[in-house]
């Protein structure tokens, strides 16, 4: 079990009654929200990388807030043993499960709070742009609805077809536009959540300015599942840009991506939207094992000249440029004179422009299917790390470098904003090459001030690492939140913070 330190079972926490599930089919029943058929359970017990799997009687799907809060009511309630203290139940939040830290399956026989059929939109404000939509609407199809009024969402990821909205304000989620748009903590205007004794916390408004106070549902974004169950989000969407450009560079070093960086951010100004990179072997990968995936650069020769052989003269990386704007001519001719001005610097070996929807949609593809074309490589080890942008690339080639069992190194990210995708792929996974792994890499980003979680989360993969990238008295200030709001632990155990033991 890569379990981030978890060894056994916490004797605390109560067992899965049938009493608790004739409970739950009271509240739920009518509506089909009690699972506990094996075959329809399996999928809430195994993550997206199929590398956690837990052992979950029943799975719960509530359609109201109201359901939400008699459920997590009764698990943070229920006393199994009298005059032995408190024994809850636990609970463990889901969304779209496509979290990739281990935070969105149980680690044992946890009860799984699914927001699956909490799928409804609540209201758009096609004046302001705000969206108020239930926790378990899947990303993608919100982005849909707001595109019908001239807006889009103000975050895009490759699992967009499957994250739920509340899911990605759980994590926090980053992905491709925050370069342009900012994080959720910018653009997340309200968010309901109940906490662990049932307790709704209404704090949905849509304004965009409230200093009445602290600004509590802050402390929801990014919280993973432990402080409450998020059931409803109301974010602020920007226009829906009319002209997109996307273009694909090869160039010769991450020194030089950098340069182009700059030149974009001087040139571009405020139509740049994305610049994410990839160096050689994620495109390698990608290429061989994603579906669909085309080389945008063929020339460049992104393949091994023989069998294990080296490779050839090919890039050693790849940059993805995008531009969205109002105005196709204005924002065209931008990006001429920054397409020009990189080339004849040197800073760039060749490059495409996406001509059509269609080739920017292929180039896209590319990017956001580099997760995937890793999943079928076989066992993956992922590091998301924030670094000093100057640093980021020298992790990728000091893990190269060191003496590891073979090992394939691919490195890639949001470059823009100092996020580096480091995936290290073997044959089968190991314990002995992942306790090698990990203090390399969080040893090497704590020594360069960085975060050992960018964007993913700490889920279950790095429960027990925060210390790494927060210090000691700031992670006490997160246990006292976490007792104020979750006294009885019951909501995501093992995860982020785990219990001290007794
Ligand atoms: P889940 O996976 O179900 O849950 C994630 C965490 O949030 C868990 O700890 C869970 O307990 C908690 N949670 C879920 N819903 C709620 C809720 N309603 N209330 C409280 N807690 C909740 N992440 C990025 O940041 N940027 C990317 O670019 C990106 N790209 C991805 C691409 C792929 C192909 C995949 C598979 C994943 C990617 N991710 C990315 C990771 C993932 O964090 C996001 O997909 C997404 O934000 C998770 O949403 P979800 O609904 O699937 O949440
Ligand atoms: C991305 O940017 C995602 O594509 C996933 O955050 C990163 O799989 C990864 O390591
Ligand atoms: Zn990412």
């Amino acid at each position: 079990r890569q379990a981030g330190g978890v060894t056994q079972r916490d004797p605390r926490f109560s067992v899965v009654s049938d009493s608790d599930l004739q409970f739950f089919e009271s509240v739920l029943g009518d509506t089909g929200g009690v699972v506990t058929d094996p075959h329809e359970l399996a999928p809430f017990n195994k993550d997206w990388m199929g590398k956690y799997e837990g052992a979950a009687r029943v799975a719960l799907k509530p359609k109201t807030r109201e359901q939400a809060a008699a459920v997590l009511r009764h698990c943070n309630e229920r006393r199994l043993a009298r005059g032995v203290g408190l024994v809850p139940a636990l609970s463990l939040l889901q969304g779209g499960n496509t979290g990739l830290v281990g935070g969105s399956v149980p680690v044992y026989d946890e009860v799984v709070l699914s927001t699956a059929a909490m799928n409804q939109v609540l209201a758009f404000d096609a004046v302001s742009g705000a969206l108020t939509a239930q926790a378990g609407c899947i990303l993608e199809n919100l982005d849909s609805h707001v595109a019908e009024h001239g807006y889009c969402m103000p975050l895009d990821l490759g699992a967009k077809g499957s994250c739920h909205i509340g899911g990605n304000v759980a994590t926090n989620a980053g992905g491709l536009r925050l370069l342009r748009y900012g994080s959720l903590h910018g653009s997340v205007l309200g968010v309901e959540a109940v906490l662990a004794d049932g307790t709704v916390l209404d704090l949905l408004t849509t304004l965009r300015k409230d200093n009445t106070g602290y600004d509590l549902k802050q402390l929801f974004i990014g919280s993973e599942g432990t402080l409450g169950l998020i059931t409803a989000v109301a974010i602020h969407c920007p226009p829906r840009p009319s002209a997109v450009n996307v273009c694909y560079l090869a160039v010769p070093s991450f020194e030089a991506a950098q340069q182009v960086f700059v030149a974009a951010k001087q040139q571009l100004g405020e139509v740049l939207s994305a610049f994410e990179f990839l160096d050689r072997e994620s495109l390698l990968i990608t290429l061989r094992h994603l579906p669909g995936a085309k080389d945008p650069l063929p020339s460049c020769q992104a393949r091994r000249t023989a069998r294990r052989g080296p490779l050839s003269r090919a890039a050693p990386l790849y940059v993805l440029v995008e531009t969205s704007g109002s105005s196709a001519a204005h924002d065209g001719e931008k990006l001429g004179g920054f397409l020009e001005g990189v080339m004849a610097a040197g800073l760039v070996l060749d490059g495409v422009l996406a001509q059509d929807g269609g080739q920017a949609r292929a180039m896209w593809h590319l990017r956001e299917g580099i997760t995937e074309g890793l999943r079928h490589r076989g066992a993956i080890y992922k590091y998301d790390v924030s670094l000093p942008i100057g640093a980021m690339y020298r992790l990728v080639e000091d893990m190269r470098e060191a003496d590891w069992p073979p090992i394939r190194v691919a490195g890639y990210g949001h470059l823009g904003d100092g996020n580096l995708h480091l995936n290290v792929s073997a044959p089968a996974y190991s314990e002995e090459l992942r306790q090698q792994i990990e203090p390399f890499v969080y040893e090497w980003t704590a020594q360069h001030r960085g975060s050992v979680s960018a964007e993913h989360g700490l889920g279950l993969m790095k429960a027990g690492c925060i210390g790494y990238s927060k210090p000691a008295a700031a992670v006490a200030v997160m246990r006292q939140v976490k007792a104020a709001l979750d006294p009885r632990g019951i909501l995501n155990p093992y995860k982020v913070l785990p219990l001290p033991a007794e």
